[in-house]
């Protein structure tokens, strides 16, 4: 029988779905495509819920005759409901609750062609109680059946949209537990703190309560400090997640566009001796220690006539805008330094790096002290000398923050909870101060506690959910 308090938390109102009571079985069976759309060598469709093993002994023969074992994997023939051949392939049966969703679930493999997948999938919906998945759904029976908890199942996505090594780095660990360890030690931690509180509302008389509230206090800071800590590490991770922009600004001539094939390794931007060759901006991605960097040759920034260099300049303002590195490119020949006053005016927080070109050309280093405190380098497009070196400083300025090796990356729902635990925590430490009642503290507590439950997922609600596990793809 399945409680009534499970059916009541499951209505979309309600909050706390209470784990200790085992949820019912869902009564529905789920199918999708769970690889690619597209031809390929594989493609794979996944089935859950009650009715696999119903799927398998209609529309999927052994080859050899033998049955679907538990997580083997059976050479079989798939067939339409009428018996006709559809395609034949591998079927691995994941009998409940050992399974990604922990319920019944089969993956089968067929020759990767969307036609047959297709086909497959319509003859499977002809069964009663088979419809087809939603995304995320998979992962949604696996979160509902306690196979993972909720921050892991945003790490599912994480790492299937992520773009760079190092987003991917960062997802891997959150897939590994890493946020539900640190929310354990939160929980056991504030617990013991509830629990000290509400000793002390029932002993309220003795005279110990000073000294403990002091210790509590500790406590609570040192909570707070690591919560700081976290936001910090996860500010500086989404942002190299997101990639780093490097614009390259300079007078004409200066050797930009070199610079950028440089950096790239290949002829991206067109260099010639005619001044104004690129009247507009060129941007181009490449990946430096597993952050995507992406490369902008500007159009040299000087006051012009021409209606279409004169957009070029528009736009590489507002790309300089948004850029994080900012790589001044001069001619070491020519010996003219721009101020790039122009490109500090509307430049934000950008590190700059000033590029002394054409050493193969000149004696010495130009005046380098004209950018006193700033980081500046010799070196030469052509020769490659120091491109190396140029490269280091750039990956130091990424890495600015040792932490940011070590990528912790929060969802923003995440953050949000942390910063409601910071707040509470905060708010105890007032009240106490105020010598406030201890039952108005038990309440802040039980607050902080309660965001805790949201980020790792013992408490949530329908709408929570829904926005999580709509980001995922069908079949997953
Ligand atoms: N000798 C030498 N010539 C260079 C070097 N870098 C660029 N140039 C030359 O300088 C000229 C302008 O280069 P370009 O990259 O088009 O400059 P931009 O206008 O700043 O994009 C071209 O003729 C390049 O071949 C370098 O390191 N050494
Ligand atoms: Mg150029």
């Amino acid at each position: 029988m399945v409680p009534i308090k499970w059916i009541m938390t499951r209505d979309t109102t309600k909050k706390n779905i209470d784990f200790s009571l085992t949820p019912p079985p869902a009564d529905d069976t789920i199918i999708a495509v769970s690889s690619p759309y597209g031809r390929g060598a594989i493609g794979l469709i996944r089935i859950s819920g009650p009715l696999v093993l119903s799927v398998l002994n209609r529309l999927c023969k052994p080859v050899s005759g033998s049955k679907f074992l538990p997580r083997k994997s059976v050479l079989s023939e798939f067939l339409s409901s009428d018996g006709e051949f559809i395609d034949e392939g591998l079927v691995v049966y994941f009998p409940a609750p050992n399974s990604y969703t922990g319920e019944d679930v089969a993956e089968l493999s067929f020759h990767g062609n969307p036609l047959i997948l297709r086909h497959f999938i319509l003859e499977s919906l002809k069964i009663e109680g088979i419809r087809p998945a939603e995304p995320g759904e998979f992962t949604r029976r696996a979160y509902l059946n306690q196979k993972l908890d909720l921050p892991r199942a945003e790490a599912v996505t994480r790492i299937i949209d992520a773009k760079s090594d190092y987003e991917l780095i960062a997802g891997r660990k959150m897939l590994r537990g890493e946020l539900g360890k640190i929310l354990s030690r939160f929980r056991s931690a504030m617990i013991s703190l509830k629990a000290e509180t509400e000793a002390e509302v029932d002993f309220s008389t003795e005279d110990l309560t000073f000294e403990n509230r002091e210790v509590r206090i500790k406590t609570i800071r040192s909570l707070i400090d690591e919560i700081d800590r976290i936001l910090e590490k996860s500010a500086v991770a989404s942002r190299i997640a997101g990639g780093v922009r490097i614009a390259i600004v300079g007078l004409p001539n200066a050797g930009k566009s070199s610079l950028m094939n440089a950096m790239l390794g290949w002829d991206r931007s067109i260099v010639s001796h005619i001044e104004g060759t690129t009247r507009d901006y060129l941007s181009e991605d490449m990946e430096i220690d597993g952050v995507g960097v992406k490369f902008i040759d500007t159009a040299g920034l000087r006051e012009t006539s021409d209606e279409i260099e004169k957009e070029g300049v528009r736009r590489s303002k507002s790309e300089i805008q948004k850029s994080n590195i900012i790589l001044h490119v001069i001619d070491s020949k020519s010996g003219k330094i721009d101020s790039i006053d122009s490109v500090r005016e509307f430049m934000q927080s950008a590190k700059i790096i000033h590029i002394f070109n054409k050493s193969d050309l000149a004696e010495k280093q130009g005046d380098a002290d004209v950018f006193e405190g700033e980081e500046s380098i010799f070196l030469s497009c052509k020769t490659g000398e120091n491109l190396g070196l140029l490269k280091e400083i750039i990956k130091n300025i990424i890495f600015t923050n040792p932490s940011s090796k070590d990528p912790m990356l929060l969802e923003e729902r995440h953050r949000y909870h942390f910063e409601r635990i910071k707040t509470a925590l905060l708010r105890v430490i007032e009240l106490w101060h105020q010598n406030a009642p201890d039952e108005i503290a038990a309440i802040e507590i039980d607050s902080a506690l309660s965001h805790i439950g949201e980020i790792s997922g013992k408490v949530s609600t329908e709408e929570v959910l829904g926005r999580i596990f709509s980001m995922f793809c069908i079949g997953k």
